[in-house]
């Protein structure tokens, strides 16, 4: 038998390829380097820095599995989740606020688009100079998407687009809007869209007092009579399958991305314990503290080679949406169980800023809850395995 290595226990590291390393040591360094000296006051005045797209994208860190050709670096997706788990490593806002970019708003362009909206928008979107937002969500329609008010009528031209959204990533800020719509003139189907900013009709704003996710500017999307032409329609996918197809792919970076933000606490919370001392010898020596940090590293280390086997499978396009369910589901639950066990080992220091793990735990809250409700996803797995859906 071999050393067993306590921070990478299933030796998670030797199962990746070269070229994954290289992309997520660069990930790691920017991450640690220029994320992590500004998060705590990003987070404090609920800050978002528009300046951090353009960072990543000179990283090459936005739409990494986008082709070369438009200004992504063609990468596999478990370097993907790499990525993912180093930006959230540091805040699942920063995290946020990658793959919003990447899976929700670059690969719809890439996968339903024309070649000229390819052309438009990829190559900004990679770079960061364009920042964009996914519209699905809205004040009536949650869990339940299928149920949205928001209507695409046509016009001579092209489409004249009413409704709201609520709970947007990057909207305040955004430039590239992918909104989706029913769309009368393909039989009340969903249709994507793609606004630009400066439409008329088109507002964006900020949702403020958020509690959570407080380094990542959330909005809404008003529109009002937005008058769009034809060239805004994504062509190639229509119904819920358009958006389920992105948050496919964004589902199974938050599942890598939590592992990060889980990894941070409980490494936190080690290290605290190997430096407090209390009743004469350090916290870290004590049954219970042990059996904390142990359920820590046995849940990180499935939950990594969860996602790294559902990223293998993406690469081989063997993957369902069901092993997505499942890993964003069982991910998410256990990091913020996790960060709420490493909140409560740093004592009162946990609730202190200087020490991170309260805000990993609040943000943890929300990426819980959005792509999808952590029940939702039991009942997206309860339908795969009886046959019934129990939704409605
Ligand atoms: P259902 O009848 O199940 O399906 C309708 C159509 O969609 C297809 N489909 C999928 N296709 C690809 N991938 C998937 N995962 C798919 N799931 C469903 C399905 O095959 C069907 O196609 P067709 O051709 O037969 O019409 O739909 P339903 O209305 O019963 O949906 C139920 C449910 C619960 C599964 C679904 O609505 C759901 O997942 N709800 C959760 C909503 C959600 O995840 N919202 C996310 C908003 S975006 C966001 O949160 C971004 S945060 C980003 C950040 O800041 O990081
Ligand atoms: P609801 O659907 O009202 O759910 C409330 C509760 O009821 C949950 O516990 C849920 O699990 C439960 N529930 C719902 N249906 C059932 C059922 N059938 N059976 C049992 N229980 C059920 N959306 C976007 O489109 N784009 C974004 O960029 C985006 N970013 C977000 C950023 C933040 C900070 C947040 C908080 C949300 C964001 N969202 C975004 C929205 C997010 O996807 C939704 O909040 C999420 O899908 C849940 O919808 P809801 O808030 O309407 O809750």
């Amino acid at each position: 038998l071999g050393p067993f290595t306590w921070d990478d226990p299933f030796l998670l590291e030797d199962q990746l390829a070269e070229d994954e390393r290289m992309v997520r040591d660069a990930a790691h360094a920017y991450a640690q380097d220029k994320l992590l000296s500004r998060v705590t006051a990003a987070f404090a005045n609920e800050e978002t820095d528009p300046a951090i797209f353009r960072e990543m994208g000179e990283m090459g860190l936005l739409g990494t599995s986008i082709p070369e050709e438009y200004g992504g670096i063609g990468s596999s997706y478990v370097t993907y989740g790499l990525v993912a788990r180093e930006v959230e490593r540091v805040d699942s806002g920063y995290r946020s606020m990658m793959s919003v970019q990447s899976s929700l708003v670059m690969y719809p362009i890439y996968a339903y688009g024309t070649k000229e909206q390819r052309q438009k928008y990829l190559p900004k979107l990679a770079t960061g100079e364009f920042i964009g937002c996914f519209g699905l969500t809205e004040p009536d329609a949650g869990s339940d998407p299928g149920s949205m008010k928001t209507v695409a009528k046509k016009t001579e031209g092209g489409y004249v687009l009413n409704g709201s959204k609520m709970w947007i990533s990057n909207a305040p800020i955004a430039d590239v809007f992918v909104v989706w719509a029913k769309s009368e003139a393909h039989g009340g189907k969903i249709k994507g869209f793609v606004l630009d900013k400066g439409t008329a009709g088109l507002s964006a704003p900020k949702i403020e007092g958020k509690l959570s996710l407080r380094a990542s500017i959330t909005g809404e999307i008003v529109m009002n009579n937005v008058e769009v032409g034809e060239d805004a329609l994504l062509p190639n996918v229509e119904g819920l399958k358009g958006p389920f197809g992105c948050l496919n792919r964004a589902r199974y970076g938050i599942a890598w991305g939590s592992m990060g933000a889980a990894e941070a606490c409980w490494h936190a919370a080690r290290q605290y314990g190997l430096d407090r001392k209390q009743f004469g010898r350090p916290l870290a020596q004590t049954q219970l503290f042990q059996l904390k940090l142990a359920n820590m590293q046995t849940e990180i280390t499935l939950g990594l080679q969860a996602a790294l086997r559902v990223g293998r499978l993406m690469d081989e396009a063997r993957a369902a949406p069901e092993m997505v369910s499942l890993i964003k589901r069982n991910n998410c639950g256990k990091a913020l169980e996790i960060a709420r066990h490493a909140r409560d080992m740093h004592g009162g220091n946990g609730i202190s800023q200087d020490f991170h793990v309260i805000r990993h735990m609040v943000n943890l809250e929300t990426v819980n809850t959005y792509e999808g409700t952590h029940d939702v996803h039991a009942l997206i797995l309860g339908r795969a395995q009886t046959g019934l859906q129990a939704f409605a």
